[in-house]
Formats: structure tokens, sequence, C-alpha cells
């Protein structure tokens, strides 16, 4: 064992199972070394890192979307893999990132204050011990405090809408208790899956949850839920935290389609708009127009912006100094009367009801 005394305490606690094994069968400690990993699976890429030989720069948040177009259907159905509502999301994006390596830290309400609960953390000894944690800890509160909130116009695969159905007296409501429930994105207005559970009154009079087979839905049933209803967390889909950059490089046309504004001809335009969450990093220019040197910022997903003018397809932002921003990197965000989102969802408020199953 001497060959591993100088790796972190951390990691040797995770190695030893393996390094007994590899002593007693006689292999080489190194083995027991390559097959060290801090926590649930080894982390080998990040999230906003490019897939490596991606023409497209597409990252491996983007590439989330095709991994849960190609697993999705397998799920329905399936009594092996029984998963009620929001542990269906977190069972797909678990899986996606213990097979890429990513690392996932789930922001949880415990002892009084949020912690991020790490893919990493060497309690967790496999991908299966991560996701029995998620599964028995977390509902769909808790994904409303691990996403955000995007456009219908930017939805995909692998998103989700969360329902929370006392918020409106439009049906369904459960009088006297919080209950949520979660609907993964399958093809954008087309399709979409959920789980949920049966509770089963045992002969003791106890009360047992039974996760049952994935459904697919069509049509007017997520027109009617997904897009429409009014007890949508926020009015709005929305994505897994870590996956803002889709892209490793700005969406934006070529530098010689985009085109000059003339600020002398700028027309005020007014509103507030953000940053697209496929955009990680865009360039904010003293003058509507590319050019060398007149870079004075930069802007990155989520981020909200109050414009004041509009020269061709710049905008410019409210300030004395003069910042544009190319319109192609923002979407306008509703008035702010109508988009008055509720506070973010405090995962821990109904704890017991959670267990019981009403934060799913
Ligand atoms: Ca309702």
């Amino acid at each position: 064992m001497l060959a591993s005394t100088n790796l972190p305490t951390r990691i040797l606690r995770s190695v030893r199972t393996a390094a007994i094994a590899a002593l007693v069968s006689g292999a080489f400690i190194t083995v027991a070394i390559a097959e060290a990993r801090a926590g649930a699976w080894s982390v080998r890429h990040q999230w906003d890192e490019a897939i490596p030989g991606d023409p497209d720069g597409t990252t491996f948040a983007g590439g989330y979307e095709a991994y849960v177009r190609s697993v999705a259907d397998g799920w329905v159905g399936d009594r092996e893999r029984a998963r009620d509502c929001a542990d269906f999301s977190y069972s797909l994006m678990i899986d996606y990132a213990a097979l890429h390596g990513l690392p996932v830290a789930l922001k949880n309400y415990e002892g009084g204050r949020f912690v991020a609960v790490r893919s990493t953390d060497a309690r967790f000894g496999s991908k299966e011990a991560y996701l029995r944690w998620a599964l028995v800890n977390l509902g769909a509160q808790n994904l409303a405090d691990n996403t955000f909130k995007i456009g219908y116009d930017e939805w995909r695969w692998g998103d989700m809408v969360l329902m929370d159905w006392n918020q409106t007296d439009t049906p369904p409501n459960y009088p006297g208790r919080t209950v949520w429930h979660t609907y993964v994105v399958g093809d954008p207005g087309k399709t979409a899956y959920w789980g949920t559970y049966n509770r089963v009154t045992q002969p003791d009079g106890s009360i047992r949850v039974v996760p049952q087979p994935i459904t697919r839905i069509t049509g007017r049933s997520v027109t009617d839920r997904l897009v429409e209803h009014p007890d949508r967390h926020g009015l709005a889909p929305r994505r897994w935290s870590f996956m803002r950059v889709l892209k490793t490089d700005p969406v934006l046309p070529a530098d010689d389609e985009i085109g000059a504004g003339d600020e002398d001809e700028a027309q005020p335009e007014t509103g507030r708009f953000a940053v697209k969450s496929s955009i990680s990093a865009g360039n904010v220019r003293r003058e509507p127009r590319i050019a060398d040197g007149n870079v004075v910022g930069r802007v990155g997903a989520g981020d909200e912006l109050t414009v004041i003018a509009r020269a061709g397809r710049w905008l410019r932002l409210a300030g004395e100094q003069p910042r544009w921003v190319h319109d192609s990197l923002l979407d306008r965000l509703p008035d702010a009367a109508a988009a008055s989102e509720r506070a973010p969802a405090e995962g821990a408020t109904d704890r017991i009801g959670g267990m019981l199953g009403s934060n799913r």
C-alpha cells in the first residue's frame, strides 16, 4: 500500500476496497489506483466543454437533448424502471452525467439551509448510490431550485415544465396539501413524458407509494398542460441550472451578415431583455457594429438587460455610456407586471408531505 500513501484521503477511502481486492488477487497496485474515483463516478468532462469532435461546438450540456430523445421512449411502460414524475427527470440527468463523467451538484434544503450535494462526494460509492439519494430526497419542488426559466421558443428534449397545482382554481386542486408535478419535455409542444405513483394501503393501514411506469402524452394533452395551464411554475419551461451553455460559441450570423447600425438614426425602444440560454458569452460594444477594439463588456446566458434604443439589429443598453448588444443574443421579457414570477420554491417547506408524495 506504500504506493498509494500520497493519494488524498478522500480518494483513499473510495479506493480501499478495490485496493484490497487487488492485493488479495496479487494484481499490481496501479490497477487499484486506476479505478480510484472520488464519489459516484469519476469526472472526465465539464458541462460547458465541447463534445470532442463535434463540428458545431455542441457542449455536453447541449448533447443532453439528443440523449433524452434517444432514450425517452425506451422508458415508456417499462415496469423495471418505474419512476414517479420528478424522479424520471433526476434519473435521465444522472444517467447522462455518469455516462460522460460530468459533475452534478444538486441543491437541497438540509438542516435549515441550502447545501449542494455533489456526485463527487466520497459518501457516494456508485452512480446507483447518488441516484438513490436523489430519488429518496428530492421531488418536483427541488427541481424548481435546481433549474432556471427558459422561453417556449428554446425548450427542448429533457427540459421540464413544473406544475404547482394549487396556485389557481383551475383543476386539478388538492385542498390542504401542496402538490407539485413534473413533465419532461419531449418533442417540444408535441410530446412529453411523466411518471406517477399509486398510494397503496397496506394491511396495517399504512400507505405505500408505488411508482408506475413512465407514460408519454401527445397533442392537446401536451399543449393544455405544458403550454397553457395556469398552474405552471413560473408559467414557463425550465432547464437544469448546469445546462446553461448549449454551445461553446454564441449563435450569431457571420460577421459580414450582421451589419452596422447607425447611432444617429437610433429609435427609442424600451424594454427588458434576457440573454438567451444558448449564449455563453456575448459582446457588449461601444458602437452598434462589429469593429476591433469596441468591445466594452460581456453578457452571458440569463443576464437581464434594460434597453432604451434600437439601431438596426443593435439594442442600446440603459446607461450614460453607449453600450450596444446585437438583438440575436436576446429575448424580450414580458412586461414586469405580467412577469412577476413567484419566489423560488423552498425545497423543504413540505418535507413530510414530500415523503407521502406531494412533492413529486
Ligand atoms: Ca389548480
